[in-house]
């Protein structure tokens, strides 16, 4: 049996990443095939729904759309909980990530710098501050949202986060998790990680 091969572009973010860092979190040996920005409007319509990351395990049809990646490698390598409930608890997460990048999007589509702006400033104030607030009320003691031992709903939180907290979403504060620190301690336990620490180094 060959490994599973995940394909996204050569870039160490958003939804690619995290399906290499469940991976990672998981310790299974992958093939991290990155496309090259060339070759995507060949590659395109040959994947599921015109869009990465996608998942290939030998004998059996692409896999699209990284919520369902994410949650394959879960319950394949032991990172997502077993128990039905607590299990609907965690992917109640990862359409939450889905739901703030949707929202994100217009922003970025903003005619000129102003627009920008404006859309940002009130992206942070008001659909960002209420995520956070939301996701923060269902966390426990942590660190992470199942308690000790991360799983693909950490892994999905943490790079929802992670270009928020590097500060490099125009017009939005690096601070703007600031008033959540179950979220922040979840982040930080997560890119703590020895195996994490590692992968974001190599
Ligand atoms: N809902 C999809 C969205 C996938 C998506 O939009 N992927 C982006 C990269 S993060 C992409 O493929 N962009 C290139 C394109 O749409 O042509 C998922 O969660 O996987």
């Amino acid at each position: 049996m060959s490994k599973p091969r995940l394909s996204y572009f050569d870039m160490p973010v958003s939804r690619g990443e995290e399906c290499r860092l469940a991976f990672v979190i998981a310790g299974v040996d992958f093939d991290d095939h990155r496309i090259a920005r060339a070759d995507w409007p060949a590659v395109k319509p040959t994947t599921p729904f015109g869009t990465v990351p996608v998942l290939e395990i030998e004998g059996h049809a692409p896999i699209g759309e990284s919520n369902a990646i994410l949650q394959y490698i879960g319950r394949r390598w032991g990172v997502h909980p077993t128990g039905l409930e607590e299990a609907a608890r965690h992917e109640a997460l990862l359409c939450a990530v889905e739901g703030l990048r949707a929202a994100l999007l217009p922003s970025g589509r903003a005619p000129d710098e102003t627009a920008k702006r404006i859309a940002r400033e009130e992206f942070a104030a008001t659909t960002l501050k209420t995520w956070a607030a939301h996701v923060e009320a269902q966390l426990g003691d942590g660190p992470f949202v199942g308690g000790a031992t991360p799983m693909i709903a950490d892994v999905k939180l943490y790079m929802g986060m992670r270009a928020f907290r590097r500060g490099v979403i125009d017009h939005i504060p690096a601070t703007c998790f600031d008033a959540c620190p179950k979220l922040i301690r979840l982040y930080e336990a997560f890119e703590s990680l020895p195996a994490v620490k590692a992968w974001i180094t190599r």
